[in-house]
């Protein structure tokens, strides 16, 4: 079968995931918490940190990115970090903590001469004993395969929305180009880290829908980035509302009960959330974050509030 006929295989139907986003709230999360105890520790969170290797500059148009090169949002575009640096940074997050470094290029794909130097990268940060997880744009299956042989633990690649809502927020790119990088990541054998963005304006059903998506996946994500919009001064979203904390804690509610087994990461979007919203996700099943002081270009929480939110809820990294 040709790849653009890849079609997702409906596990959870939008239908019945707008169904649990509805349910009363105290229902929601035993149903919730009843799923992340068969299969998690609830104590314990995974986690990621994450380097920009190659930043801005991006020919994409995606919506809220404050690295696409058509908007003025201040982002200085890099070239690739060399591979020395890259480590330096890998010990310091090791050192910190971190059980996974995550490396983000600002491609739309990449070029086969940079690819070999992220595949160094790769080998060297597993080398320290992390796992590894690079986001590179769209991939091919020979460079999923290249990724793999160099000892690729994880690819992350959003959907991002709903296939109804993407046109809405990307033109250059379409929902099927992602489920065939997906398809290549898969077929290659490396884990999926693959979620979505909430607060670009998208409405309760389109939320349903990419919920349904990553659960209906031919295998689900083991990880699934749950992102926040950082709503970033120059990008097309700038003025985008900003979500109801507690219709975020649904959706990672949501999230867990139709993917048991994956990591559900909260990922972009902690700097701007309490710390009582972000028990609300961990309650909600939420078991993965990003930890470090920056993300790719903006804020993250800062190591040092994370340490005391850790310590007040009793949560322990997992190793
Ligand atoms: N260029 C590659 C790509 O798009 O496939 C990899 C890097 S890209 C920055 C990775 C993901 O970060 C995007 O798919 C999107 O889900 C997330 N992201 C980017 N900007 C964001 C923002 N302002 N707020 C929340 N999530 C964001
Ligand atoms: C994902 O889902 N979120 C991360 C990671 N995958 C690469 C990126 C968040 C980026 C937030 C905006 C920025 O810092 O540029
Ligand atoms: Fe480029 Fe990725 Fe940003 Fe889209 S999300 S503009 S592909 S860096």
């Amino acid at each position: 079968m040709p790849e653009s006929h890849i079609t997702l295989k409906p596990r959870w139907s939008r239908d019945e995931v707008a169904a649990l986003l509805v349910l009363p709230f105290p229902e929601l999360m035993f149903r919730a918490q009843t799923v992340h105890r068969a299969h998690f520790n609830p104590a314990q969170i995974q986690i990621s940190t994450l380097l920009s290797i190659k930043t801005g500059g991006c020919p994409e148009d995606c919506g809220y990115c404050p690295q696409a090169a058509s908007y003025e949002t201040g982002t200085k575009a890099t070239r690739l970090m060399a591979v020395e640096a890259v480590l330096a940074e890998a010990k310091a997050a090791k050192a910190n903590g971190a059980a996974r470094f995550c490396m983000g290029a600002a491609w739309r794909s990449p070029k086969e001469h940079d690819l070999e130097q992220v595949c160094a990268m790769v080998e060297g940060v597993k080398a320290l004993g992390l796992e590894t997880c690079v986001t590179l744009g769209m991939l091919s299956a020979p460079q999923s395969a290249r990724l793999r042989a160099a000892g690729l633990d994880y690819y992350n690649h959003n959907l991002d929305t709903s296939p109804e809502y993407y046109g809405q927020v990307i033109t250059t790119r379409t929902y099927q180009d992602r489920l065939d990088t997906l398809a290549h990541v898969r077929d290659a054998g490396i884990n999926v880290c693959c979620g979505g963005i909430i607060g670009m304006g998208e409405d309760d059903s389109d939320r349903a829908a990419l919920i349904a998506a990553l659960a209906s996946l031919p295998e689900p994500p083991e990880s699934v980035p749950i992102n926040a919009l950082v709503a970033v001064e120059g990008t097309p979203l700038a003025d985008a509302k900003p979500i109801d904390p507690i219709a975020f804690v649904r959706i990672i509610a949501a999230a867990r009960i139709t993917m048991p087994c994956s990591y559900v990461r909260l990922s972009a979007g902690r700097e701007a959330m309490s710390d009582e919203a972000q028990a609300l996700c961990f309650l909600a099943g939420a078991n993965s974050i990003f930890h470090g002081d920056k993300l790719l270009t903006t804020a993250n929480a800062s190591l040092r509030h994370d340490e005391v939110l850790f310590a007040r809820l009793g949560l322990q990294p997992e190793h």
